[in-house]
């Protein structure tokens, strides 16, 4: 074990309370490409501020709902790695001394069995409606691979997930909030930190701040120590 990582073990047994706060790169080693490091289909034709929002769907359904079948697709296929199932070992020895906030929407976290994930962007396996339902919107039209329509109204389902421009969910943000300000460490794990608000949780963690990541982020002048390798390989010698 390096000198950085036995230390922030010792952080992690000393500390009462900890966050830990995890991006895509959380799950890149169970196989689902990361954002903004990845290089095939949509993801190296558009940026995700381009395809994550209401207006991409309002004038392209059908190009957002096949990215967002893919990803289904794939996400459904994997598994939870090494990294996930160390944080839940590590709840279940350890009731309510850590607390899981994530910005991914594939449910890997809940998967391995972490207990009250605050899950900031949604949930990908989900759907919702595109505009206020009416009294109409029960008569749903299913077309395979098309997004699903009110037959009578024309309003479609969605993906329910936190798009740019709109509100994160407010009790999981508060929450999330709330156990940032109260830790005595936080753990952030496999995030470029690009995006708010969920990166500046980082910024208002009231212990010290550890970015577990293989590469360079924006997060990395908020840590006290970062630690150049991967969700899989260093949590479970952080968290043992
Ligand atoms: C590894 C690894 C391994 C690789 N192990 N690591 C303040 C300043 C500027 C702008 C804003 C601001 N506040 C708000 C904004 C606007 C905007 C925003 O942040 N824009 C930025 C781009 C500048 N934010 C919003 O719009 C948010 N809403 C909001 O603020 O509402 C209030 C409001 C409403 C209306 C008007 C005004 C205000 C909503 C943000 C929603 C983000 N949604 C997405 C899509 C979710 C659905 C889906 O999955 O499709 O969330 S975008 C995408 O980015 C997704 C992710 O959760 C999010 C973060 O990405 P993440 O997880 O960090 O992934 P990557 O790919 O970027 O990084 C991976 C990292 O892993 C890399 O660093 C690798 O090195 C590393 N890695 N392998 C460990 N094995």
């Amino acid at each position: 074990m390096s000198g950085d990582v036995e230390q922030v073990a010792g952080w992690v047994r000393d500390a009462r309370q900890i966050a830990l706060l995890s991006g895509a790169g959380m799950s890149a080693e169970s196989g689902v490409p990361t954002f903004r490091d990845a290089q095939t289909g949509l993801w190296a034709k558009f940026r995700p501020e381009e395809l994550a929002t209401e207006d991409a769907f309002r004038a392209n359904p059908q190009m957002v709902w096949d990215w967002y079948a893919v990803r289904r697709e794939m996400i459904a296929k994997v598994e939870p790695n090494a990294g996930h199932l160390a944080v839940a070992a590590f709840q279940r020895r350890h009731p309510n001394r850590l607390t899981v906030v994530t910005q991914n929407v594939d449910g890997l976290h809940q998967r391995a069995g972490s207990p009250g994930v605050l899950a900031l962007h949604g949930n990908i396996a989900q759907d919702k409606w595109l505009d206020a339902p009416g009294d109409c919107c029960t008569h749903m039209e299913p077309v395979a691979g098309r997004p699903p329509r009110c037959a009578k109204c024309g309003n479609m389902r969605r993906p329910a997930v936190v798009w740019f421009g709109e509100m994160l969910p407010a009790r999981e943000l508060q929450a999330a909030e709330e156990a940032a300000r109260r830790c005595d460490l936080m753990l952030v794990v496999g995030t470029s930190g690009a995006v708010y608000p969920a990166a500046g949780l980082a910024r208002i963690a009231r212990g010290k701040v550890v970015v577990v990541n293989p590469h360079a982020s924006e997060l990395d002048d908020a840590a006290d120590v970062v630690l150049r390798g991967t969700a899989a390989a260093l949590l479970p010698q952080l968290l043992e």
